[in-house]
């Protein structure tokens, strides 16, 4: 065979080839060697490329929108309001009833209360009350400590009986037989006696060597039979004797 016909019938069974079977990147390797020689033939696509710069935001899609979440927390409670405007004026009442009124006192029957109650007052001056000026002094005919005789005489809206001079000691004195407590203590600095008020003393009437405060604690004082004042303990019991405002 000649050579170029051996060159034309390759030609032509490579040109049947290609129309006829889809070509492989395999067939390429196996058949390149032998077509590298042939003008005309395409090659394949190269690998991809790298990605490109990030794009621009996008507009926002129009999804479907989710359904209505639950109602919040009540709220706090808000200022009380303005009052009111007053109602409207209510219906009259009822007329009243008349009652019987009892009939005031007359002037003879309050002369007759007064002249009952002299009396009366003369029954307890003449051995139980003692009064000097403007003061009433009255025993209870009781023994007992200091504070329940502050206690007592308090209860009757009086005070403990507190000599403020000579005569007011004798009133005291006459009201009992035995030794009482007078209003009078050294309780907040010892040796310095005071009244009820805290007030020093203007009128003493001591017995020889007291206020002597034997028995440690005499901070109270009792007045003698024969009126004269002695220092002693305040949880010891005697006559409560008290004073009245007339
Ligand atoms: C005197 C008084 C005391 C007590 C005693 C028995 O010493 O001063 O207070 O009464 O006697
Ligand atoms: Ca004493």
């Amino acid at each position: 065979m000649p050579p170029f016909l051996f060159v034309l019938l390759l030609l032509l069974s490579v040109i049947q080839v290609t129309d006829s079977e889809t070509v492989t990147s395999e067939d390429v390797q196996k058949t390149c060697p032998a077509i590298a020689c042939c003008p005309g033939l395409n090659g394949f696509p190269g690998k991809d490329g790298r990605d490109g710069a990030k794009g621009e935001k996008g507009e926002p899609g129009e999804g479907l929108r989710g359904s209505q979440g639950p109602p919040g927390k009540m709220g706090p409670p808000g200022a009380p309001g303005a009052p009111g405007a007053p109602g409207a004026k209510g219906p009259k009442g009822d007329p009243g009833k008349t009652i019987e009124c009892a009939p005031s006192s007359t002037d003879s029957e309050i002369a007759s209360l007064r002249s009952e109650l002299e009396r009366i007052k003369n029954w307890l001056y003449f051995s139980l009350v003692k009064k000097v000026g403007k003061k009433l002094f009255l025993s209870s005919g009781e023994k007992m400590s200091f504070d329940k005789v502050k206690a007592l005489c308090a209860r009757v809206q009086a005070s403990v009986a507190t000599p403020r001079n000579a005569e007011e000691n004798q009133a005291i004195r006459s009201t009992t037989t035995e030794a009482a407590f007078l209003g009078i203590t050294d309780e907040v600095n010892e040796g310095q006696f005071v009244d009820m008020k805290g007030a020093s003393l203007s009128y003493t009437n001591w017995n020889e060597y007291e206020p002597n405060n034997a028995n440690p604690g005499e901070d109270c004082v009792v007045i003698l039979s024969d009126g004269k004042w002695n220092d002693i303990p305040c949880s010891r019991s005697f006559m409560a004797v008290c004073e009245f405002t007339v």
